[in-house]
């Protein structure tokens, strides 16, 4: 019998013990900044500096040395260098963890804090340094439209046909490190249910945990390695 095909989703649980606050754990990025001043359209419009300040600093964060893929991101690199079947990694998360772990064949569906997007010419630019109001595009060289490559409420997450057409000859289905309450992302088991085997990996029952057949409930670090292997 041929390997199923496997999509794997995580969350920013997975990044959290490489040391990123997740978003709405009670120690999370939402309890501290609110989203409506920070991660939407109407945000930035009103306020860019207070935008690029917030994510000027998830930059600089995401550069320290300290910051390293843990065992859970290099759990699923080599699954996907050892599968025979089709195999897709979608990730919410901006960081690039996964990336660095070796993953390859992956999907940045919230985008990437390393890149920026220049809204003038729609450029999409590998981005460390700090983003301002007055940031020339390396490709236009025009100034005042630089903006994180990230998706914010009410803007449409990157890649839906091909996540949605991965999904759809899913044989296992499995989310790791995801609160389930950002959709479209919580909706994905939702999608493949019945045709697909579905598992949740979490430190606690996600809120669509009634969706998946099994749940495994523990760190990233000791559950991915452990369901992997
Ligand atoms: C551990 C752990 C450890 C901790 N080990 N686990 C349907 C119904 C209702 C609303 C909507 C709907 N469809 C769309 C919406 C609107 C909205 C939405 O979902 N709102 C809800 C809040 C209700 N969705 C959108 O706006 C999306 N766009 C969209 O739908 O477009 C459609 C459209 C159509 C037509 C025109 C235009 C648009 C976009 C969503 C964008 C989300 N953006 C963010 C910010 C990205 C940039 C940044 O990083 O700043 O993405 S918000 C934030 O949440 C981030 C994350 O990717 C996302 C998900 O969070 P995640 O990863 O699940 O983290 P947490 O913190 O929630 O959970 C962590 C989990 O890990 C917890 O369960 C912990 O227990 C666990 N954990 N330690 C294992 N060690």
């Amino acid at each position: 019998m041929a390997a199923p095909s496997i999509v794997v989703l995580t969350g920013a649980g997975i990044s959290r013990e490489s040391g990123l606050a997740t978003f709405r754990d009670a120690d999370g990025i939402w309890a501290k900044v609110r989203i409506e001043d920070v991660a939407t359209p109407e945000a930035f419009a009103r306020d860019p500096a207070r935008v690029h300040a917030f994510y000027n600093a998830r930059r600089a964060q995401l550069r320290d040395p300290a910051i390293l893929p843990n065992a859970a991101h290099h759990a699923l690199a080599e699954l996907e260098a050892r599968w025979p079947g089709d195999f897709l990694l979608v990730t919410q998360n901006v960081d690039s963890l996964h990336d660095r772990a070796g993953s390859r064949r992956l999907l940045h569906m919230h985008g990437e804090l390393m890149k920026a997007r220049c809204r003038h010419c729609g450029a999409v630019s590998p981005w460390e340094a700090d983003l301002s109001t007055a940031t020339p595009c390396p490709a236009c060289g025009k100034a005042g439209g630089m903006r994180p490559h990230v998706v914010w409420f009410g803007e449409m997450p990157l890649h839906m046909e091909e996540i949605g057409a991965a999904l759809d000859r899913c044989g296992l289905f499995v989310a790791i490190g995801t609160s389930g309450q950002v959709y479209p992302a919580a909706g994905f088991v939702a999608e493949v249910r019945g045709r697909a085997r579905t598992v949740e990996l979490n430190l606690e029952a996600s809120a669509v945990r009634g969706d998946f057949d099994e749940a495994r409930h523990g760190k990233a670090t000791e559950i991915v390695p452990r369901f992997v292997a």
